[in-house]
């Protein structure tokens, strides 16, 4: 029983530790050092290069190292094998701390005192109350719904948007394209946590800020590729985005030449919202290994057709 483990980080040394404890009797492979490829049943992977997967003749499981599975639905030689994505409590928590921090700053004004710092600068703003700033989640899934419901419990004033119909305490609920537009009437704060699909491509453009009140701020935690990298500065320096706060971008790690380093208004950071951990997440692996040996269901598996 085999595992091929491939990732674009250098986290294999920890997985194969982390492994080795959570399910011993497991053999793991990391590529390129895959032996038979015959042998190989699971694969274990972050953003696998086209056709590594369907190299595999007897692969019956692809587990990503990930929440997303866009990495992995990028290859259009992907077999027809069941994926799974990674449901670990413990990036859920980290991701809630992560958007209650930014979006913490950014009621704070924190962005604007911190450039105002770097000038020598006493300037005092007004302060709205936790209550007056309308927080908007593009996404109420694992992640969304656990940050809103955080910042309803702090006294936001908190609404999400989804493809299917909700109803969540606390939470004003949107959904589909109608949806959307009266979510995004009602924002001071949009935080994206979408999985990244045709659909959901290239969502935060110029027509989408223009539909916010003026001086809406930004959140995109979910994919680089949802954000029109070209239509961020021009709306922050015409005044109808304050301050756009970016973990993920279309390339990665952002070239040190990209503007997006230096502006004033943008806050970069690298892919930290939500890192997996291999301690706690090899136990998710393993229970699913688990399953997938005795023929039980598989946690997770997501819709190919839906893409997340
Ligand atoms: P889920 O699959 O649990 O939730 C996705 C949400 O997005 C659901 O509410 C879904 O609606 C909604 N959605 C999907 N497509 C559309 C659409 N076309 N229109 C409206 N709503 C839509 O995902 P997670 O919360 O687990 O993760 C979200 C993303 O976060 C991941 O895919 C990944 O890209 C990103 N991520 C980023 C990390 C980081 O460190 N920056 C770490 C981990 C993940 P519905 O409920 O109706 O299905
Ligand atoms: C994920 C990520 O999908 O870290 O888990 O982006």
């Amino acid at each position: 029983m085999a595992l091929l483990f491939y990732s674009t980080s250098d986290s294999a040394s920890r997985w194969k530790a982390a492994l080795a404890t959570a399910i011993p009797e497991l053999d793991v492979r990391v590529w390129p050092e895959i032996g038979d490829a015959r042998e190989i049943r699971y694969a274990l992977v972050w953003r696998p290069p086209e056709g590594l997967l369907a190299s595999l003749p007897n692969l019956e499981l692809v587990l990503s190292l990930g929440a997303g599975v866009d990495h992995i639905f990028a290859d259009p030689k992907l077999p027809a094998v069941p994926v799974a994505r990674l449901v670990d409590p413990h990036m859920v928590e980290a991701m809630s701390e992560y958007i209650l921090l930014q979006v913490m700053r950014l009621h704070r004004q924190d962005v604007l005192y911190m450039a105002q710092q770097r000038r020598g600068e006493w300037t005092e703003h007004l302060q709205p109350n936790a209550g007056e700033r309308r927080v908007s989640f593009l996404g109420l899934g694992m992640f969304g719904s656990d940050a809103a419901r955080k910042l309803a419990a702090l006294g936001f004033d908190v609404a999400g948007w989804s493809r299917t119909e909700k109803h969540l305490p606390g939470i004003a609920c949107f959904h589909g394209a109608d949806g959307l537009d009266a979510l995004l009437a009602r924002t001071d704060v949009l935080v994206c946590l979408l999985p990244l699909t045709p659909e959901t491509e290239g969502i935060l453009s110029a027509a989408l800020f223009a539909r916010m009140p003026r001086g809406a701020a930004i959140v995109n935690a979910g994919r680089g590729a949802h954000l029109v990298e070209e239509d961020l500065i021009p709306a922050l320096d015409s005044g109808q985005l304050s301050a756009a706060v970016l973990d993920v971008f279309r390339t990665e790690p952002l070239p040190l030449t990209h503007p997006f380093w230096r502006h004033e208004r943008i806050v970069v950071t690298p892919h930290v919202a939500a890192a997996t951990n291999p301690a706690t997440a090899s136990l998710v692996v393993a229970d699913n290994i688990r399953r997938a040996r005795a023929g039980e269901p598989i946690r997770d598996v997501v819709d190919p057709a839906r893409g997340y």
